[in-house]
């Protein structure tokens, strides 16, 4: 490392507790204008820094890390989620790589409840109505949706923020299922049930949500046929990625009414999502906020300062990735 502190592009405005940190510790250069910096922007702005704290807009594949210029050694997200970084790509150039696990855990499974509630209680079609001034008239007929208590949740990825969601869903009285690469030990578990397979999951699921990471082996997991696994009148919802999900079959399956609803905080191709979701009144829809509360987004960018802390002290992060 050079004389000094070390020098760290950050790609996005950060909260200010945050970037004071930062400014305390490091020579930082901040976005204040909070810009999405294209492919070229972020090359050239990140010539000799030592250090990239960059979040899930910014993409690092093989192409880009190989650009980066030699003088970059760790790359500290802010995200818990590092598929916009090939991390073998990173690994082979000696790049470290860290990312911001279970600070966010609660604020995610909050946005999975609230699209839980809000997709089967059919929310954003009663506000629209009612913003649009055309609730005109009320009857025991009227927007009626489906009861989440007492159901069957589904959930599949049990990491840190699956975990929350059971905890949180059992106060709904809900009977948790749940597949994961293992099972989990029996005091995390709790009551869930395990399912070895996505396939065997899926005919208990009254409300199916994802947690898993996006990776090779889980991109279009959610495909049509296992759509056709779930019980009818099923309701999904998704606040890990886009790319776990194929968007033409859920899409037909909320339009044929296989499934009575699904909310979604995250998409493929943020924020150009696929067009058929815009107008499907059963589809609950939010912009990427799982980890959006004051306190989750300090936290995330405190456990990011200090995995590079420890990068820079010579300690290993506690959350390296690659
Ligand atoms: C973050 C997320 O807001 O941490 C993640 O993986 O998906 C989000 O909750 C975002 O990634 C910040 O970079």
């Amino acid at each position: 490392m050079r004389e000094g502190k070390p020098e760290v592009l950050v790609t996005r405005k950060l909260p200010p507790a945050v970037e004071a940190r930062l400014a305390q510790d490091y020579a930082p250069r901040f976005n204040p204008e909070d810009k999405l910096y294209s492919r070229d922007e972020l090359l050239s702005r990140a010539a000799g820094v030592d250090a990239i704290l960059p979040c899930h807009t910014e993409r690092f594949g093989a192409d880009v890390i190989e650009a980066l210029p030699a003088s970059v050694r760790i790359i500290a997200n802010f995200s818990v989620g590092y598929d916009h970084v090939d991390v073998a790509a990173a690994r082979d150039k000696g790049i470290t790589v860290t990312n911001t696990p279970d600070v966010l855990s609660d604020a995610t499974a909050e946005i999975a409840m609230l699209l839980m509630l809000g997709a089967a209680r059919r929310a954003s079609e009663g506000e629209r109505l009612v913003r649009a001034a055309e609730w005109r008239d009320w009857s025991p007929a009227f927007m009626v949706g489906i009861q989440m208590t007492g159901k069957r949740l589904g959930i599949i990825g049990m990491g840190r923020v699956g975990q929350v969601l059971a905890k949180r869903a059992r106060g709904f009285e809900m009977t948790v299922h749940y597949h994961n690469r293992r099972p989990l030990a029996a005091e995390a578990a709790a009551d869930a049930i395990f399912h070895d397979s996505v396939e065997d999951l899926l005919p208990h699921c009254d409300f199916l949500s994802l947690h898993c990471p996006a990776t090779e082996e889980t991109r279009h997991l959610l495909n049509a046929a296992r759509i056709a696994l779930l019980p009818d009148d099923a309701v999904v919802v998704n606040t890990a990625r886009g790319a776990i999900v194929d968007d033409d079959a859920l899409i037909a399956a909320l339009r044929s009414g296989k499934l009575a609803a699904a909310g979604l905080d995250v998409f493929n191709n943020e924020p150009d999502i696929h067009p058929g979701y815009r107008d499907l009144s059963n589809a609950f829809l939010l912009p990427h906020i799982g980890s959006a509360t004051r306190e989750t987004r300090d936290a995330m960018g405190f456990r990011a300062l200090d995995n590079l802390d420890a990068f820079f002290t010579g300690r290993e992060p506690d959350d390296r990735v690659a």
